[in-house]
């Protein structure tokens, strides 16, 4: 016997797929998937958030360990690490032999130690960061990265990538979540940016629209220089030429103007303190992607490398 009971084995409604959470994205989720006509069994904390999933052809399961026995493949669309467990841990039994796909946002150390627990229990774990919003699952524009069993990703990829383009980054099952939070980071410092500078254009009356419509179009210019910091950061030498130096980087001007205005300059001050950081080490005539190396030196070593 492979440890699955018999009443794990006979579910009331075995069905594809089993999808635990219903919140905005995980109703999202079990739409698409209901659309492409697989059969799923769904379950949430609290009542009352499956009935337009049922009345369109999902089971409602009336436990979570009911849920969980309803199908070969278990997907957790939950809010946090924690809830994960909160879930699952009572039920980790009935998951044997089974495959947990973990779609909920954690860090990679809580993805690797849920990889960990679920190997423990003889579960197999895929784990998947969402880049897109419950409105972008369905289409190609959504994506959702993966990490973990390379043999869950390959059985299960016809299904998953339903809901969005699939990409797989290893059986490290922490590696899905880290460029997934390393591309929100992006996302927030740009929107921390705009905000700051509407905050500098306020204090004298231009409305954050007028300065969006300056704003939204420069910086999405000014995205096609990613490429060129990318390759002298990758080749690791930041003399090449061609480049904006850090020497003539220098944004004290920007925090000046921010005070000025009575503005916190916080995030410009941010980057100041990175550029700082290299002239200080004496690397002024260099290119400004070599602030990477503070970022870098930070996290890797804690030894500012010089
Ligand atoms: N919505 C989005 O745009 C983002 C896009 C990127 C990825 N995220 C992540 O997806 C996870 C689910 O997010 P969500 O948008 O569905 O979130 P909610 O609508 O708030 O639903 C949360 C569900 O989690 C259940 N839940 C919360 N705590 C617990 C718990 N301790 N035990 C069991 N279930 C729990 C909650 O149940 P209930 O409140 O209805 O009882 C919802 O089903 C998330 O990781 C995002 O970061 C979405």
């Amino acid at each position: 016997m492979d440890g699955v009971s018999e009443t794990n084995r006979n579910p009331i409604h075995p069905t594809d797929l089993t999808m635990l959470g219903l919140g905005a994205m995980g109703s999202a989720l079990t739409a698409a998937l209901l659309d492409a006509d697989h059969s799923v069994t769904v379950w949430n904390r609290t009542p009352g958030r499956d009935t337009d999933l049922v009345a369109r052809g999902a089971h409602a399961a009336g436990s979570v360990r009911e849920a969980v026995t309803a199908s070969p493949v278990v997907v957790a669309c939950l809010l946090k690490h924690d809830s994960v467990h909160e879930t699952l841990d009572p039920v980790i039994d009935a998951l044997r032999g089974r495959t947990l796909v973990n779609v909920t946002t954690t860090t990679p150390e809580e993805a690797r130690e849920l990889a960990s627990w679920a190997a423990a229990h003889g579960v197999d774990y895929l784990d998947g960061a969402i880049m897109a919003v419950p409105a972008m699952i369905s289409s190609r524009a959504g994506q959702i990265f993966y990490s973990g069993s390379r043999a869950a990703y390959d059985a299960l990829l016809p299904i998953i990538d339903i809901w969005a383009t699939s990409e797989f980054h290893g059986e490290d099952a922490g590696r899905a979540s880290l460029v997934d939070l390393a591309m929100l980071s992006g996302m927030y410092q740009l929107f921390a940016g705009f905000v700051h500078g509407a905050a500098m254009v306020g204090s004298v009356g231009m409305s954050a629209c007028d300065f969006a419509a300056r704003q939204a179009p420069f910086l999405a210019a000014m995205t096609a220089e990613l490429a060129g910091f990318a390759k002298v950061i990758d080749g690791g030498d930041y003399t090449v030429p061609n480049q904006q130096s850090l020497d003539f980087s220098d944004l004290s001007h920007i925090v000046r103007a921010s005070e000025g205005q009575g503005v916190d300059p916080a995030p410009i001050a941010a980057v100041q303190a990175l550029i700082d950081r290299q002239v200080a080490a004496g690397h002024g005539s260099e290119g400004f992607a070599r602030i990477y190396e503070s970022l870098r030196a930070t996290v890797s070593t804690g030894q500012v490398r010089r």
